[in-house]
Formats: C-alpha cells, structure tokens, sequence
C-alpha cells in the first residue's frame, strides 16, 4: 500500500519541476521576510529571481547549525508568532539549542509525511501504535503521534522509559507495532525475556526506528529479540522531525519525501555537489515549511543516494542507512572510525549483547580506545579460558576491519546504562581535559 502515489511514484521530470517552483517560492519568501537570508543571500550575489529550476539550487549558499543558533530563538521564522502553533527543539550538547517552529499546516504536512512512512512499514488503521519515544522538546513522540493519527490507527502514547509498564501495556493493549530508538528496542526486548513475559503474549509485527545510527547486525538482534520486522526511519528537527525519509518492505535505503525535503549530497570539505552513489553529507532544502524553511541545510550525516525506481514502485529517491555524523567520527591516532563500524563487528558476534560503549583517551600523547561489550550470559558463565578467547577475537577483529588496536574489555550482562531515548555511546575524556 502507498499513502500518497501521486507524489510518491511521480515521474521523475514531474517532480523536478515541482521541486523548482516550490525552491523558488520560498527563496522568494525568505528573502522577504527573514533578515539573515536576505543578507545571506545579497552577500552571495544572489537575487531570488536569479532561482528559476531546481538547476539553481546548488547556487544559494548554505544553512548551518551554527546559523540557528546565532538567530535563537525565532530569528529564523517566516511567519508572524500569532501562525505558530507548536515548538520543538533539540538539546545541542554544546551552547543553546536549536529550536523549530510549526505553523498548522506544517503540522499537517509532517503527519502526511509520516503517515507514509507508517504506511510504507504496513501500518493500518486496524493496528495499535505503541509510541515509545520521548514526548517533549523532542520531535520523537509528537511526530509519530500525529502520524499514526493520520493513518488512523490506535495510538499508545506512552513516552520513553518506564521499561515494565511498555511491556505491560504491550501485553494487555496487545501493541502491534512499537516505535522507540533501536537501543530503547534492544533494551525492551530483553526487558522481555528477563519479566518472563510469555512471547504468544506479545503480538508486535513491526518496529519503527531511528533518531540515532544503527546497523544491520542491530537490526538482526532487535528482530530477534522482538519477533518483528525493523524498519528504519530517519529525520531531524531542523527539516520537520521524524518522517524525513523512511524504508519501504524493501528494506534497500530510505524513500526521501523529496516533494518537501529536497536532498543533496555534498563533499563535506569543499561543498562540492557528489553524484547519486557517492558517499558524503547530506544536505535539505525542506522547500514546503512555512514556518522556518532552510536554504540547504547541513545535517552533518554522512550517507549515500541511490535514483533507481525501487521494487515497490515508488520513484523517490533513497539514502543508505546513516554511517554516522561528521561530528560523531573519532580521531583515533590519525584513524576515522565511526562508532557504527565497530557496532558492526561486535554484533558480528553471537557472544555479544547489542549494548557497548567506546571510552577514548589519552595517554602519553597516545590516543588509547577501550571497547566495553556485554557478553551474553551463557558465555559469561564460561570459562576464562574461553572467555579470554572471545577478547581476543574481537580484538582481532577491530584491528582487521578498522585498522586500530583496541583494548576489549568484556562486561556482565546489564552493567552498561540502558538508554530510553537516543543512546550515548561514546565517552570521549579527550575532550574533557
Ligand atoms: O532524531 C528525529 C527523529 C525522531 C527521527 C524519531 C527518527 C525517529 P533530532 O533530535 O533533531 O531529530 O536528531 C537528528 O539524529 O541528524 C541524525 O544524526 C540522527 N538520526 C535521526 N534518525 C536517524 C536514523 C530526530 N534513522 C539527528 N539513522 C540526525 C541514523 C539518525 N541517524
């Protein structure tokens, strides 16, 4: 089933067309009503009417995170407060945090879009949506709220954390699809197995994940764990929230719902545009926000696009699972590794739970990486012998696939924090000293 086909399937020159008039429109837009991109835009020599075909696009300049935060809070709206009707924002680490703002129909249009996301995970008005990520500030829990909503299936709006109410209420409510971030899913799935819930008990087919990097051997173990199938889905605040991109039963990449999220991949040193199949960072012009649209916005995530008509018939452009955040990458004595990559080889394994933590320091100016895992508790029992084999293995392993040497340090099942929403998994004391 297809939630919209008309956009959905829509001829490839069709839509190119309408991503250059909606493009148009809004440089027209935000030229007249936001200081900063008037200015932006004047200092790149560009007039709105220079924007005539999507062609144009990669001649305006480029939104950072930086530029949010220099015009917090509102500085960035188009429209008067009086046409907001709801804000998020997402907590930067770092300095304030970046705030998002909604008129009604921006309201509208993000339930559309994830009312296609849901449908592409084959969600119906006859299923129970447990809404496990956090409500709030966070973009989580409303944007799937009002999504599911859309589709009209029954919505369990129950948050994050909590651990044995979800499992309650998966039982009584008799939840069929459960939303959450992959570590939250792996959290509760052996949340399951310790509370002895009876698995015929539990009738989940389907997970709707994301908001953090995840991989297939992930996928694996949640499925597993779960009994389900796991979609991934993929957004950000800045460009709506949940729903910007989603995987179709193909599971080959995520659909971009490139009528309102025009993406583009750019060299992330230069700002050169790369060709579909090239990795790099992927970039969003949301074109149809009335509230705060963004003239190519840099996510930072580093992935691929692929142009082919997938099997389902939908012609929307895909991107690869997120290989992580430019600003996630470690430097480890001169090595790029991505916290992904090594989740890719520890979960490899079938000793290995999907809860680890990377610890970086540094030691007589050497950069030192100590690889925490948890080991599955029949092998914990085991012998040393054939514990300290296991060590060895992935050590072994993460020299081999990544190039660095690595103490392994394995743990007790449960002793690594359990995260309810996005999971930290690296603890870098560099940057604490
Ligand atoms: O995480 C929105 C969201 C909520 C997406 C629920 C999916 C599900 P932010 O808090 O603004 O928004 O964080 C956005 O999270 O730039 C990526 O780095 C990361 N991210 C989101 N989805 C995925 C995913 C929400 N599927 C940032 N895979 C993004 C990898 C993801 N990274």
């Amino acid at each position: 089933m297809i939630w919209n086909k008309q956009y959905e399937c829509m001829e490839r020159e069709e839509l190119l067309n309408i991503q250059g008039e909606r493009v148009k429109t809004m440089v027209q837009r935000v030229y007249d009503s936001v200081p900063f991109y008037r200015k932006k835009l004047q200092d790149a020599g560009i007039e709105p009417g220079d924007i005539t075909t999507i062609d144009d696009l990669k001649k305006l300049p480029f939104t950072t995170k930086q530029d949010l935060r220099d015009n917090y809070p509102f500085g960035l709206f188009t429209v008067p407060q009086a046409d907001i009707v709801r804000l998020h924002a997402s907590s930067g680490t770092t300095g304030k945090s970046t705030v998002v703002g909604y008129t009604h129909n921006d309201i509208q249009m993000w339930s559309e879009v994830v009312a296609r996301s849901l449908t592409m995970a084959g969600v119906t008005r006859s299923d129970i949506i447990q809404v496990a990520y956090g409500y709030g500030l966070f973009t989580g829990g409303l944007g799937l709220h009002y999504g599911a909503e859309k589709v009209g299936a029954s919505v369990i709006p129950i948050s994050g954390g909590n651990t044995k109410k979800q499992l309650q209420l998966m039982e009584d409510f008799g939840s069929t699809v459960l939303a959450c971030t992959p570590s939250y899913a792996a959290y509760l799935g052996e949340a399951l197995v310790e509370e002895k819930i009876d698995r015929r008990h539990i009738k989940l087919k389907a997970g709707i994940f994301g908001a953090e990097p995840w991989t297939e051997e992930m996928r694996s173990q949640i499925q597993q764990l779960l009994g389900i199938k796991a979609y991934d889905i993929y957004g950000l605040s800045e460009i709506i929230g949940p729903g910007v991109s989603m995987e179709c039963h193909c599971q080959k990449g995520m659909h971009i719902f490139e009528d309102h999220f025009i993406p583009e991949i750019i060299n992330p040193e230069t700002g050169e545009v790369l060709p579909y199949g090239e990795l790099g960072e992927l970039v969003f012009t949301p074109a149809t926000k009335e509230a705060m649209p963004l003239i190519r916005y840099r996510t930072r995530d580093l992935t691929r696009l692929h142009g082919e008509t997938c099997e389902c018939g939908r012609t929307l452009v895909r991107m690869e699972k997120c290989v992580g955040r430019s600003d996630d990458m470690l430097i480890i004595r001169g090595v790029n590794v991505f916290p992904s990559q090594v989740e890719s080889v520890l979960l490899e394994m079938s000793e290995t739970k999907p809860h680890y933590l990377l610890l970086v320091d540094r030691e007589n100016n050497l950069d030192v990486l100590e690889i925490q895992v948890e080991v599955e508790e029949q092998f914990f029992s085991d012998e040393i012998k054939e514990l300290e084999g296991l060590r060895h293995r992935i050590k072994a392993n993460i020299a081999s696939m990544l190039g660095i040497s690595a103490t392994i340090r394995l743990v007790e099942p449960g002793t690594i924090e359990r995260s309810m929403g996005k999971a930290q998994r690296v603890i870098d004391k560099r940057k604490l000293k």
